[in-house]
């Protein structure tokens, strides 16, 4: 059976949608979801959305990812900035990764300007909200 797209969402993006609308808009991550499954499936993809509040989950999840996704799409949240667990964990995938975010951190304040997931990453989606999901899926 053909393997899905993994798409997997860090800490607090639970909560989009529900708090910050300013930064993050209205849209939900189950919003986020449906974007990125049409898209999907336009393209004769699958995909498994998760999302996880705990770093050892996410890191679990990209081990997992090695055999049983054929791409990895992941916004790793605040872990983005601060996790060298999740860095090697993605380092020693071989399918494409491809870094998402909804906001732009590089426009963002100074401590989201680094990120351990572009270095282990084919290429990084930014800023255009729900959308990014869909965009990421295509890369
Ligand atoms: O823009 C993104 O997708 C981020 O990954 C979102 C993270 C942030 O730490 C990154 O710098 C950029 C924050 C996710 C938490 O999302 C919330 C949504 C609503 C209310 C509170 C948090």
């Amino acid at each position: 059976m053909a393997k899905p797209i993994f798409i997997l969402n860090g800490p607090n993006l639970n909560l989009l949608g529900v708090r910050e609308p300013h930064i993050y808009g209205s849209a939900t991550l189950e919003d986020a979801q449906t974007v990125a499954r049409s898209r999907a499936a336009a393209l004769g993809e699958t995909i498994e959305f998760r999302q996880t509040n705990h770093e050892g989950v996410l890191v679990d999840w990209i081990q997992e990812a090695r055999l049983s996704a054929k791409a990895l799409v992941i916004n790793a949240a605040a872990l983005t900035h601060t996790s060298l667990a999740v860095h090697d964990a993605l380092k020693a995938l071989s399918i494409p990764v491809v870094e998402c975010h909804l906001s732009n951190p590089a426009a963002r304040e100074p401590v989201r300007h680094v990120s351990f997931v572009a270095s282990a990453a084919r290429g990084v989606i930014a800023g255009f909200g729900i959308h990014s999901y869909a965009l990421a899926v295509e890369a």
